[in-house]
């Protein structure tokens, strides 16, 4: 049996009404100029950034703090043309057979199709792994808990974290994204979770021109009267 960790003393900085109002208006217009971004520039981006904005990801909240993530920084160009080619391969097969009516419909309005430069002109793809369990030193087999649920927190602090630096990325996902695996070295116990290509905006970016939903949309409140 897993003993009860030692509790340490723990406390938050306190602001006050107003600043705390300040603050949150901030951060509220940084998220909301943050958008996905399909065309990057090449311009090198310091590996110290990445390293920060993974270490920045990896304090997301886990089930039973088992941190069931693996990420992989790849900015040797050669990986990343065999990461292109295997996508592309992969993307081909799902925008000519494999994609419905209903969610080709749902795709039409952001332009995408099989071709994925990103892949090659982005400095960065960070490939975020999902690990299903720890294989410990005798042998026996961690568990995750909520591992989805995890990664996918932990992914969406990574965004966060780079778009605060002025680094976009965008969230790809291949399916079926095995090829990954073998390409990182990754383990059989690991699933790929996403590939992050991350840069800066080419020059001549541009976005879709889509709307968010507003609050009332997203969210109700119940108050005391
Ligand atoms: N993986 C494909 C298709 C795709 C799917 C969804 I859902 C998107 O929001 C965008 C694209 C691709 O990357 O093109």
């Amino acid at each position: 049996m897993s003993k009860p960790l030692r509790s340490v003393p723990y406390s938050l900085p306190r602001f006050s009404p107003a600043l705390m109002q300040e603050r949150i208006e901030v951060d509220l217009a940084v998220a909301r100029a943050r958008r996905t971004v399909r065309s990057f520039s090449s311009e090198p981006v310091p590996r110290q950034l990445i390293e920060r904005a993974i270490e920045i990801a990896g304090t997301a909240p886990s089930g039973a703090h088992r941190q069931p993530w693996f990420f992989v920084a790849i900015g040797d160009p050669a990986m990343k043309a065999k990461i292109r080619e295997a996508a592309e391969q992969e993307e081909r097969a799902f925008y000519e057979t494999r994609i419905t009516p209903a969610w080709r419909d749902a795709l039409a309005p952001l332009g995408t199709d099989f071709h994925k430069e990103h892949l090659t002109t982005a400095p960065w793809l960070i490939v975020l792994f999902r690990r299903d369990y720890e294989v410990q030193e005798d042998g026996t087999q961690a568990k995750s808990y909520y591992a989805q649920e995890s990664v996918g927190i932990a992914l969406g602090f990574l965004i966060q974290a780079l778009h605060r630096v002025g680094l976009a990325s965008l969230t790809h996902t291949p399916a079926p994204m095995t090829f990954l695996r073998e390409i990182c070295g990754r383990p059989v116990s690991e699933k790929p979770f996403v590939i992050l290509p991350v840069g800066f905006c080419a020059p001549d970016c541009e976005v879709p021109d889509l709307q968010r939903k507003s609050l009332g949309e997203i969210a109700a409140f119940f108050e005391e009267e």
